[in-house]
């Protein structure tokens, strides 16, 4: 289904690749590719949009590590974003006490509802439950025919009645799986060609009867724009919990569906892949994305180096700090390590061994904006060595800075107490974050 996307992705990295960095300018041809391509494999235009802005914003300005291309970098940034616009982390089918547990599948005329309740009927008995098929399609005689066939295949019982209404068979089929311990009803419900009237009322009719705990609404890939129309038309209507992509073993262009989930922000929960009531997949956003840009190798190679170069300054900081060499520029690139996990009250409570009353106290993350302003406007020579700074030199950096000449001082201070502390310290190891940690403590 996503070959034509996965092709032109190739090309847009591939030649990315070849560039020694990344640039304003060659971000945005990139960038401009992306869109193109996404808009070509049937993206909605808002979806596309939004898409290529947040890459752009974060490619710009990215450092490349020295053992990586460009190429790779942007893979990542892209593969990233679409995990996200994916949903980020697989939603798992989420289940309660209750007996039965009430499923109910809802889409278009030939949109593979009936197909997918069998196949969830079959994933869940191998997983140990014991579901029972429901016939609520009830404006077709062969719908129920077809859903009896299936189940026999799959060795699952089903509930029917010939000639009652929808909302009837539903009731009556949840007593049914109460008393004969079915722990799980999964309903199929009839489909139209369109989204029309009165088929939305009966789906709202039964789900109102019967309160399920997921409805699922199953759209075929196949079917373009029309797809996120109809997801939006029905999430209005019954507000559902999930949504089953079907048919994506065709040869659509697939975009539509992958818009699915930005437009109505509801999980993606199964991918149906053929005909065959075994070709099922739990959806992962993350497997998907690869399987899309084909580069699952490159990303996990980024993330590989990426955290290696952390350690490599670690490490480095490490060694400059026994060899009583710290400085102030190390000393703001710990803040910046700091600032990057988050606001310093969340980086605080998450340490075990600190103490209530930090945690408690007002943590003050302008002052950490403040210190590093202070640092950014010293020359190189006056970070490695602070005790240049006289005077006239203070007046100047926290004219630069915004600051005034005591708030200096007092970082200056704080500075040579800290070299101070670290040269009586001879063993011990310094993590990530061990510099910025010991001046918030002191
Ligand atoms: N290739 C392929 N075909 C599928 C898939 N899912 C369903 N189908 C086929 O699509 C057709 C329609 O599937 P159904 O499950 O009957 O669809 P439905 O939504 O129940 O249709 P109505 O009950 O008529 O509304 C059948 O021929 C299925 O075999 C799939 O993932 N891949
Ligand atoms: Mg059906």
């Amino acid at each position: 289904m996503f070959e034509q996307i996965s092709e032109k992705f190739e090309g847009i990295f591939h030649r990315l690749s070849g560039q020694a960095r990344i640039t304003e300018e060659n971000v945005s041809d990139a960038v401009g590719e992306v869109r193109r391509a996404l808009l070509e494999a049937d993206v909605n235009y808002k979806v596309a949009r939004q898409f290529t802005e947040e890459i752009q914003k974060q490619a710009i300005g990215k450092e490349v590590a020295k053992s990586l291309n460009p190429g790779q970098v942007f893979v990542k940034i892209v593969y990233d974003e679409l995990v996200q616009l994916l949903g980020g982390a697989t939603s798992e089918m989420q289940f309660s006490q209750d007996i039965p547990n009430v499923i109910m599948i809802a889409g278009l005329q030939g949109s593979g509802k009936t197909t997918f309740a069998a196949k969830l009927a079959s994933h869940l008995k191998s997983k140990g439950r014991y579901p029972l098929l429901v016939a609520c399609d009830v404006h077709r005689p062969a719908a129920i025919d077809q859903l009896e066939t299936l189940a026999g295949q799959i060795g699952v019982p089903i509930y029917l009645e010939r000639g009652s209404s929808a909302v009837a068979i539903a009731k009556n089929a949840i007593d049914y799986a109460r008393k004969n311990a079915r722990d799980v009803a999964i309903i199929d419900t009839a489909g139209r060609l369109h989204v029309d009237e009165e088929m939305m009322r009966e789906a709202e009719s039964v789900k109102s009867t019967v309160n399920p705990h997921q409805v699922y609404f199953v759209v075929d890939s196949m079917t373009g724009q029309d797809a996120v129309n109809t997801a939006q038309e029905f999430n209005r209507r019954l507000n559902f919990d999930g949504v089953i992509l079907t048919k994506l073993d065709g040869d659509a262009r697939g975009g539509a569906a992958l818009s699915v989930r930005a437009v109505v922000q509801k999980p993606i929960k199964f991918v149906s892949v053929g005909e065959k009531l075994d070709q099922l997949e739990v959806f992962h956003p993350d497997r998907m994305s690869s399987r899309i840009l084909g580069m699952g190798d490159v990303v996990t190679l980024v993330e590989k180096v990426q955290e290696q170069v952390d350690e490599k300054k670690a490490a480095k900081l490490e060694k400059r700090l026994r060899r009583n060499e710290l400085t102030l520029e190390d000393f703001r690139d710990q803040l910046r390590e700091l600032k990057k996990m988050g606001s310093l009250k969340d980086v605080l409570s998450m340490i075990p061994g600190v103490s209530g009353a930090i945690r408690n106290a007002s943590v003050d993350d302008k002052a950490l904006v403040r210190i590093e302003a202070m640092i950014d406007s010293m020359t190189i020579e006056e970070r490695e060595k602070p005790h240049i700074i006289d005077g006239r030199r203070r007046r100047r950096i926290a004219a630069g800075s915004g600051t005034t000449v005591q708030e200096l001082n007092k970082l200056l201070k704080q500075f040579s107490e800290m070299q101070r502390m670290f040269k009586s310290l001879s063993k011990g190891k310094f993590g990530k974050g061990a510099l910025g940690n010991a001046i918030l403590r002191s």
